[in-house]
Order: structure tokens, then C-alpha cells, then sequence
């Protein structure tokens, strides 16, 4: 429950952002999408942030969208909850009827809200297209994400991603086009093709799968990657067999689960867990 006063505080505090987000736009600009800012304006999303979300967050971009396409501007806000420079939440926050409403998605490295306000079936209206952690963090090597993508569909924000199949399908391509890159360079030696592909094929695999195309997608790479001496190779077959989650695929996260490597194992048995 919002009390009063975070209301009115919220409420003065988003007028601050929307006043200094209008004064700060180029003349002849459309101050909702130009993603100018000025400090007194992160400041004021800032301040805005830290009353109605969470203290220790940092803004890592913001930008206002009319995402229900009733003239009412939105603040999308994109944060970083580590304190690592992950950038790993999207939130929408907006005044609603004499409150306000605020919602926070998981998310990974947006740094800019640019990609993640598209409007992908033309009807004037963004979409959220916001990109997750697919596989775990693993340090400065490589790390898949998945795209989801958010609609308002007239009472709430829902993940709206079976609508856009051609989005996911033009991925795929762009993903596989990558992965030929990568594989056709005759520079990089072998582990690094292995490394730089395999956060791609999971991704594309993973769209294979949710397009329908087939069922098991990845599941023979993740054979080969739970034989690698590589852990991290081992921790994204575990992910691999939870999403498919077919007899196969829970069998082979079984072995995972007693592996060598106590991280592995633990990545493994979430896994089990989740599919439950
Ligand atoms: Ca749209």
C-alpha cells in the first residue's frame, strides 16, 4: 500500500523529471523519445528511483514512452541493482489514477533503453523488448540472454513474445549469420570459437524452441558440452537440458548434478529444482 505521502512525494518527484526532461530537449525534438538528458534531470529520475524502487539502485538510462497509447507518458528506467555495472532491471514507473505504479523486470546489460523501446508491430505504441540472462554470469567470458517482450494489453504489462514471431525468426537469423562468422574465422583458435559461439547457439537454440521448430534444440550440442573440461561449458549444458526438460534431458542433469565440480553440480540441481 502507498501511503500518502510517497504518493505526493512520487507525484512531485515525476513532475520534476517530466519538466526537466521537456526543458532539456533540442528545440524541435520530441522530448519523449530524444533520450536527452540532463543532470537535473537524472537527478530528479534519480531521486524518483531511490523513493519509489529501491536506495542503492543506480540509474543506468531512462527515457518517457506513451506505452499504453493513451497520451499518458511513462518513465522507463533502466537500473543496476549489483553495484557491478550489470544494468540488470528495467523498470516502468507511472502515475496512475492518485498513485502510482511501478513495475521491475529482471534484465541484463542495458545500458541504453534504445533497443528495448521498439515499436514492432507498427501501431505507434513501444513494445518492451528486454533482453534476460539466459546462462550464468561468468565473468569477462561470454553470457547468453534471451529477449522477452512486453506488451500493454489494455489492463497490464504481458509478456507479449508468442505475438512476434517474425521477431524471434529474424533473430535467429541474425544469430546464425554470427556464428557463421565466428566459425569461419581463421584467426581464433579453436576455444575461442567454442567460447564466443556457444552464448549464441544457446540463444538460438533456445528459439528454435520456443518457434516450435524443434523441440530438442541444443540438446546434442550440451551433450558435447557436459564432456568439456571446461565447468562453464558444463553450467550452460545444465541450463540447456533444464529448458528442454524432456526424460533425456533430466537424465543427463542427473549426471550433471554429481559432477566434479561443485558448481557445476549446484548448477545442476537448480535445474532439477525448477523443473519440479
Ligand atoms: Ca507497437
Amino acid at each position: 500500500m502507498q501511503t500518502r505521502n510517497q504518493r505526493l512525494r512520487f507525484q512531485a518527484l515525476f513532475g520534476l523529471v517530466a519538466a526537466a526532461a521537456i526543458s532539456s530537449a533540442a528545440p524541435g525534438t520530441d522530448p519523449q523519445l530524444s533520450g536527452a538528458t540532463s543532470d537535473s534531470q537524472r537527478e530528479a529520475v534519480e531521486g524518483l528511483v531511490r523513493e519509489s524502487i529501491d536506495e542503492d539502485t543506480r540509474v543506468c538510462d531512462f527515457r518517457f514512452a506513451d506505452l499504453k497509447g493513451n497520451g499518458v507518458q511513462e518513465l522507463v528506467v533502466s537500473l543496476d541493482f549489483s553495484g557491478r555495472d550489470f544494468c540488470n532491471r528495467v523498470a516502468i514507473l507511472s502515475l496512475e489514477g492518485n498513485g502510482y505504479q511501478k513495475l521491475v523486470w529482471p534484465a541484463w546489460n542495458v545500458r541504453s533503453l534504445e533497443g528495448v523501446l521498439r515499436d514492432l508491430d507498427g501501431d505507434g505504441i513501444p513494445e518492451l523488448a528486454v533482453p534476460e540472462p539466459l546462462s550464468d554470469y561468468e565473468g569477462a567470458r561470454c553470457m547468453a540472454t534471451w529477449t522477452r517482450i512486453y506488451r500493454w494489453d489494455g489492463g497490464a504489462y504481458a509478456d507479449a513474445s508468442r505475438s512476434f514471431r517474425r521477431v524471434y525468426d529474424q533473430r535467429r537469423e541474425e544469430l546464425d549469420d554470427r556464428i557463421r562468422g565466428i566459425e569461419g574465422d581463421p584467426n581464433l583458435p579453436a576455444s575461442e570459437i567454442e567460447e564466443s559461439s556457444s552464448c549464441r547457439y544457446m540463444e538460438r537454440d533456445a528459439i528454435e524452441r520456443f518457434l516450435g521448430l524443434r523441440a530438442n534444440a541444443g540438446f546434442e550440442r550440451a551433450q558435447r558440452w557436459m564432456e568439456s573440461v571446461d565447468p562453464a561449458l558444463r553450467r550452460k549444458a545444465a541450463i540447456v537440458f533444464g529448458e528442454i526438460n524432456d526424460p533425456a534431458s533430466q537424465g543427463r542433469l542427473r549426471v550433471l548434478a554429481a559432477d566434479r565440480d561443485a558448481t557445476v553440480a549446484a548448477a545442476a540441481r537448480g535445474q532439477m529444482r525448477e523443473q519440479r
